[in-house]
């Protein structure tokens, strides 16, 4: 599974004061941190209090790429953000997100074609989330059609059917798995899936235990990749045990350790 790193976003404290300090060494840490424990990839969001974020995003992706250079996941919903953070990350980058509607497919899938960038596609048009697998699944074909017409095969988008809270609603988790199953059967080949794993935990208790036990359902209805916290690493033990009972890995008797020594 594509393991996308969810710290440098500036809901969390220390990087919104990192931010406001301008003090590149907390970001640099987080980069490097979530890259040992296994992220493929770097998810960089400045958060909603940012003051400056076209200034940010670019400091943001600027500090990461003096210590790596892994792939970096752009997420933001403003344009000229988007823009300025896949020119800084270079090729190869994630455009995180755009949705089904079609002034952002218009400004997205161009940028997504020119950049060589992957791009997540969160299951929204211009009446909302759906409620149901269905509704989320039309939204992904049509965006996986979009893409086509810009030369961008099926397998550079991400189809995220939009977790939320289990303590605000608790029937869209398995809306949701089965989005991820249904998306297997849209094109040749399929578009990938993704989940921004940690939203299904929000405002509730044992956090670390519904994010784990989640990921291990959608990695059984097939999910691709995920933004999540690569440093717990009891989740990424699940992960990798899951990968494992679905034939994803090669059994050994130390298949923990064989994973991540493959993954270094
Ligand atoms: N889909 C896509 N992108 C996404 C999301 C998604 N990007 C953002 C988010 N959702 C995924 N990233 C996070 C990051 C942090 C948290 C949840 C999802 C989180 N933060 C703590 C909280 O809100 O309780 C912050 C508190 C703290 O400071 O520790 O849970 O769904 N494509």
């Amino acid at each position: 599974m594509y393991v996308i790193g969810e710290r440098i976003n500036g809901m969390f404290k220390d990087v919104r004061q990192a931010i406001q300090a301008k003090d590149k060494s907390v970001i640099q840490e987080l980069a490097r941190k979530q890259v040992a424990s296994g992220a493929h990839c770097l998810d960089v969001n400045v958060g909603p209090a940012s003051d400056d974020p076209l200034w940010a995003i670019q400091w943001l992706v600027e500090s990461i790429r003096e210590v790596s250079d892994a792939p970096i996941a752009i997420d933001t919903t403003k344009g000229d953000v988007m823009a300025a953070g896949i020119k800084a990350a270079g090729p190869g980058s994630v455009i995180n997100s755009t949705t089904g509607q079609q002034a952002k497919l218009d400004a997205l899938l161009p940028l997504a074609a020119a950049n060589d960038a992957s791009l997540v596609a969160l299951t929204i048009d211009e009446k909302g989330i759906p409620r149901d697998a269905g509704g989320r699944v039309e939204i992904a074909l049509r965006v996986v059609a979009a893409a086509m017409e810009h030369g961008i095969s099926p397998d550079r988008i991400y189809v995220d059917g939009v977790i939320i809270p289990v303590s605000a609603d608790q029937v869209t988790p398995t809306h949701v798995l089965n989005t991820i199953a249904q998306c297997k059967m849209l094109s040749d080949p399929p578009p990938k899936t993704i989940l921004g794993l940690s939203n299904v935990s929000q405002g509730t208790a044992y956090r670390e235990l519904i994010n784990r036990t989640y990921l291990v359902m959608a990695l059984a209805h097939g999910l691709d990749a995920a933004i999540m916290d690569p440093m717990d690493s009891e989740m990424m033990d699940a992960m990798i045990t899951a990968e494992l009972l679905l034939n994803r890995n090669v059994y050994c008797a130390d298949f923990l350790k064989a994973y991540r020594a493959s993954a270094q």
